[in-house]
């Protein structure tokens, strides 16, 4: 607790009141107006580079802030940020609430803006372990942020991957909806979801694979198998059959898709309607030159924190697997 309050009034003067303080100099005063302003851009164009304007911050302070304009920049407020975490201590937040309070963060920008504010407290916390005690309040506070982080990450990714899905992980689908066309009472893009992670297909899903595609822009290159994925309606005359479309990645372990975000071509130019021998697919989100691998991005964030592999970890072994997680998805 003690630690926690630490963290706390450290944050508060951050925050809040680190305008007045600096009343010295012009520039860390202007980094506390931008942040409380959302001016995240002008935060981030000044403390980059490891910046602390000229030394009147100290380089945790100015890492911390840093994090916070790009957290600012994937839509988590501070402000809002703290109500979050007071609901969740009360007793829960559940994913979709989540993903529809940091509604910026579901978007390939989003999820690029969550993984740099990760990166800066990365610095703060090179070689701490947060579950360990003797930490600084800086510490403290980067540990607190960057699980918050983790979590958003997550929602960000299964959003982007599940589309209108997500909502159904919290909400019960109504069976035989539009949502749930084959009528087996599960989310069809969850099961999709499920299926292309290399869990179970239900019968009713169909599998084309296309050939591969080599996607490519300055920096970036890879290439990937679309893949469309037909759910057949129990009856047409009420629903159309539901099509998904993904790109896998034919060299990905654990297998799947990877993130995406918008359509596009090839090429990155964007399009407006998906259509594979046109050459428009879903477009693959770009973050420091490389892809975001939807299955391993998730076995990572749920295999650090022990609440989630209580959850997914069915086989008792203290590690959630890639079959594990494909499972749950489609409630399985
Ligand atoms: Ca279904
Ligand atoms: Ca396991």
């Amino acid at each position: 607790m003690r630690h926690h309050l630490l963290a706390i009034s450290a944050l508060i003067s951050l925050f809040f009141f680190q305008g007045c303080q600096l009343t010295g100099d012009a520039c860390a005063a202007q980094v506390g107006m931008d942040l409380d302003e959302g001016k995240y851009d002008q935060v981030i164009a000044a403390l980059e580079n490891n910046g602390t304007c000229q030394g009147a911050l100290t380089q945790e302070e100015a890492w911390l802030d840093l994090g916070a304009a790009y957290m600012g920049l994937a839509g988590v407020k501070v402000s809002k940020l703290f109500g979050v975490v007071s609901s969740m201590l009360e007793g829960g937040m559940d994913t979709g609430t989540l993903v529809s309070a940091f509604p910026d963060a579901a978007s390939g920008a989003g999820l690029d803006a969550i993984t740099q504010a990760q990166k800066v407290y990365g610095y703060i916390l090179d070689g701490v372990n947060c579950d360990a005690s003797g930490k600084s309040a800086f510490q403290e506070a980067a540990c607190t942020y960057d699980e918050f982080a983790n979590t958003v990450k997550m929602t960000a990714v299964m959003n982007l991957s599940m589309g209108s899905g997500a909502a159904s992980l919290t909400e019960p689908i109504v069976q035989g909806s539009a949502q749930d066309v084959n009528d087996n009472n599960t989310s069809d893009e969850l099961e999709v979801m499920s299926c292309s992670m290399g869990g179970t297909c239900a019968g009713s899903i169909t599998t084309v694979a296309s050939s591969n595609v080599p996607f490519s822009k300055t920096g970036f290159s890879a290439t990937y198998t679309p893949t469309t994925y037909t759910v057949a309606s129990i009856d047409t005359n009420v629903h159309p059959d539901a099509l998904f479309y993904r790109l896998i990645d034919p060299n990905s372990t654990p297998v799947g898709p990877v993130t995406t975000d918008g359509m596009c071509k090839n090429d990155f130019t964007t399009c407006t309607d998906i259509n594979f021998s046109l050459g428009c697919y879903p477009c693959p989100v770009v973050i420091d030159g490389a892809a975001v691998p939807t299955t391993e991005v998730l076995l990572d964030i749920v295999n650090t924190d022990p609440m989630y592999v209580a959850m997914f970890d069915t086989n008792g072994d203290g590690n959630v697997s890639s079959d594990e997680l494909a499972a749950a998805m489609s409630g399985g």
